[in-house]
């Protein structure tokens, strides 16, 4: 995280509530996290934006607040349906997102939405990002509607973490749902389906034969297919794509867990198709709640987010060991002569640092 994007807390400003009251003064003011987080929990969005501020900070001193922030709000997360919205740019995920939302505040006066956007790749798509922001301020403007863009700092873990804990946070302070929108290029995909319980793909119709904007192993991954820019005047082509992709998703059947991927036509222009998609996701929420399948998914998810950050963040301590970096040149020397195997060198390096 950048310096500009970390937190900054000015005396006597806004930021107040925030401030430890024991705080002396000096360069920079203590966090009252119990504040934050009583605000938090009332639903407040300023709160909500500074809690995740926090925790996207890098500072070893908000890293500690973040800490305990998280440790007081994670037994009253969890209540939100989570859906990640993927696909390739272009396809419309977020005038999908504007819509679906729009017609959800309409249907429900008390509903409260969080839209993360999640962006490995910030410096190629800051673009996107920021154009999206206008794209949905018709939704923006609304109160019970809170959007972020993820900062990333370049990384996938950097981007899952932050990303978690944006959900948990929103979830503490009363979100419904929480749509988790992917850049659509990358890992982005796989680290989305990661993070939520229901994916949402977002496909369009296709020139020829050709099936636009889906991604093998994505649509194995899919929960439900929006076809989406089907508008009105091409309801034939869009039938016929809807069909291809009902019928290409037969091979992907998922025996595993009891369930066959719907493929819904909608245009999220013309705002058509939106209570079947509503229709859909919580059918699929049943579904799942039903089997137990449910929570036992969100289980795997944090098993699988806690071996993925074992794995990196004992990379990045055993790259802070003072020789590390002379060693390994050394022992890529040897790869390079062939006097080593790559196992072997890479195995007897670790023994090396580790003694
Ligand atoms: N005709 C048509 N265009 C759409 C529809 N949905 C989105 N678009 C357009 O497709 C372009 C990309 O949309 P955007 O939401 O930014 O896509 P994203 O990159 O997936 O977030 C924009 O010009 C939208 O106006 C639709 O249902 N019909
Ligand atoms: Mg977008």
């Amino acid at each position: 995280m950048s310096k500009k994007s970390a937190l900054h807390i000015n005396k006597g400003t806004s930021d107040a509530p925030y401030i430890n009251p024991k705080w002396k003064g000096g360069s920079r003011p203590e966090l009252d996290i119990e504040s934050l987080c009583s605000l938090l929990l009332k639903g407040d969005s300023t709160g909500l934006s500074k809690a995740i501020t926090l925790i996207e900070s890098l500072a070893p001193k908000d890293k500690v607040h973040a800490r305990k922030l998280m440790s007081m709000i994670l037994p009253k997360s969890g209540g939100a349906h989570r859906v990640g919205i993927s696909g390739v740019p272009g396809v419309g995920k977020s005038t999908f997102l504007e819509s679906y939302c729009a017609y959800l505040l309409a249907k429900d006066a008390n509903v409260k939405i969080a839209i993360l956007a999640v962006d490995p790749s910030s410096e190629l798509t800051k673009g996107s990002i920021l154009g999206d922001k206008t794209r949905m301020e018709s939704i923006g403007k609304d109160t019970r509607v809170f959007i972020r863009p993820t900062a990333s700092n370049g990384h996938l873990g950097g981007v899952a973490k932050s990303t978690y804990e944006a959900v948990a946070l929103c979830e503490a302070a009363g979100y419904h749902y929480v749509f988790i929108e992917t850049v659509g290029v990358g890992q982005s995909e796989t680290v989305v389906s990661k993070l939520v319980d229901t994916f949402l793909l977002l496909a369009m119709p296709g020139t020829g034969d050709e099936l636009q904007g889906i991604k093998k192993g994505i649509m194995e991954m899919a929960d439900i297919i929006a076809l989406n820019k089907c508008d009105s005047g091409r309801e034939a082509a869009a039938r016929q794509n809807a069909m291809e992709l009902q019928s290409a998703l037969q091979l992907v059947t998922r025996i595993k867990d009891d369930w066959q991927t719907p493929v819904i036509q909608i245009s999220s222009i013309e705002r058509t198709g939106m209570e079947l998609i509503k229709e859909e996701l919580d059918k699929y929420y049943r579904h799942s709640n039903l089997k137990g399948r449910f929570k036992l998914n969100r289980i795997k998810q944090s098993e699988y987010w806690f071996e993925q950050s074992l794995g990196e963040l004992l990379f990045e301590k055993l790259g802070e060991k003072k020789d590390w970096n002379q060693k390994k040149a050394d022992f890529l020397e040897k790869v390079r002569n062939n006097a080593l195997t790559p196992f072997e060198a890479s195995d007897q390096f670790i023994e090396e640092i580790l003694d």
